[in-house]
């Protein structure tokens, strides 16, 4: 019997979307029961497709992409070219846009699966989380977004299978950030020497590729409060939105509006003693300080910003740019479910999005 085809279409080929397009690759090469066909890609500039739907070579894709001459299609007619596919198809947004996350219930509804790392579309509004899963349920189509939190670590997985088992989530507390785990961490090591200065920690770190472009974009709290919106909406409570609950900012009021990334990194130098003070005050009750992130489900307190924690404590013996996230339940008691990792990282994230991809491709 020849295989059965399913078609794939690709939106972003940044930083995660090039190592999930390598993971791809093999991973077309060794199904057996089914024929990977790449169909349309795109980034913000330019796309590769065609009216036949021709396979698009996976082995030269990047290449392919950029020296096409073809723009992207409007979202309303990408939704209508892949439906037009006759051919089973898996929508892949390794974008951070919010237009592309507004768009999924219309791409769910006619029948198009999704697995994406973009936090967008959980985090955004509560209407736009129920229209995508109504969306879901008619066009009888699949979603999944491993990546969206914690990269390629089982998080997502994790709470929806506490929760469809029956158990009860009473708690979530974590280092939801790989940037500010890593800032952190090097800043006030539990050795309580060798940190140095907030801001050159803040540059090494933007230099060895752990920060978004404008490292505002960490520092303010904002990726980490998405995360704990998605996560708090799995156990149950209707989060409205990131910023409808308390985020502690990192960013100096006077800093918010300067007009670069580059500027911000120039003048952070100025705020170094505040910080400086933040470290001191822990220490001298023999703590450091991490930037964390908790769920009460009880209370249904969500926040986010800087706490102390014992040196003992498994949050502050975190090592590089590694996330931790603990799941209070009544079936694990008092002693958490604990996963910990890497939690940022091109092809870290790219695992999460293709382990969600095999799940979808068991279901078709
Ligand atoms: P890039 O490198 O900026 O690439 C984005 C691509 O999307 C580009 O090709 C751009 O042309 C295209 N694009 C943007 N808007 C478009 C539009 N409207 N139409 C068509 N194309 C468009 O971004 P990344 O780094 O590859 O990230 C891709 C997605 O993965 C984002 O949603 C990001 O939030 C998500 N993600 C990334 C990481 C990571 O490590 N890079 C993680 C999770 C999810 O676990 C990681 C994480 O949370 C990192 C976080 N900063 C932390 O914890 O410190």
């Amino acid at each position: 019997a020849s295989a059965r085809q399913v078609n794939i279409a690709i939106i972003g080929a940044g930083g995660v979307g090039k190592c999930f397009l390598s993971q791809l690759e093999s991973l077309a090469a060794r199904r057996q029961n089914q024929k990977l066909v790449l169909t349309y890609i795109a980034t913000s500039k330019k796309a590769v497709y065609s009216d036949s739907y021709s396979p698009i070579a996976l082995d030269s894709v990047v290449s392919t992409l950029s020296s096409s001459s073809q723009a992207p299609l409007a979202l309303p007619k990408l939704v209508d070219y892949l439906a037009a596919s006759g051919t089973k198809t898996v929508l892949v947004d390794n974008t951070s846009s919010q237009d592309i996350a507004d768009a999924y219930p219309s791409f769910l509804r006619r029948g198009i699966s999704i697995v994406t790392p973009n936090k967008k579309a959980f985090s955004g509004s509560y209407k736009l989380w129920q229209d995508i899963f109504a969306a879901k349920e008619e066009g009888g189509s699949l979603l999944y977004h491993e990546a969206s939190c914690g990269a390629g670590l089982p998080v997502i997985s994790t709470i929806k299978d506490l929760v469809e088992t029956g158990d009860e989530v009473t708690k979530i507390e974590g280092v939801f950030s790989g940037t500010m785990s890593f800032l952190f961490n090097s800043f006030a090591p539990t050795s309580g020497s060798g940190g140095g200065k907030w801001s050159a920690e803040v540059a090494k770190a933007k230099e060895l590729g752990y920060t978004e472009p404008d490292p505002r974009d960490d520092l303010n709290g904002l990726d980490v409060a998405r995360k704990l919106t998605i996560l708090a909406r799995y156990a149950g409570l209707e989060v409205e939105s990131p910023t409808s609950f308390p985020v502690q900012s990192l960013i100096p009021k006077q800093l918010e509006s300067v007009a670069s990334g580059d500027e911000f990194l120039a003048r952070l130098p100025e705020f170094d003693a505040e910080m400086e003070e933040v470290k001191a005050e822990a220490q001298k009750e023999g703590k450091v300080v991490r930037f964390v992130g908790s769920i009460d489900v009880a209370s249904k307190q969500v926040k986010v910003g800087l706490e102390k924690f014992d040196l003992s404590h498994p949050i502050a013996a975190l090592k590089g740019s590694d996330n931790i996230i603990s799941f209070y339940t009544k079936r694990y008691g008092s002693n958490p479910l604990i996963i910990q990792g890497a939690g940022a990282g091109g092809d870290v994230t790219a695992m999460g999005v293709t382990s969600d991809l095999l799940k979808v491709l068991a279901q078709l």
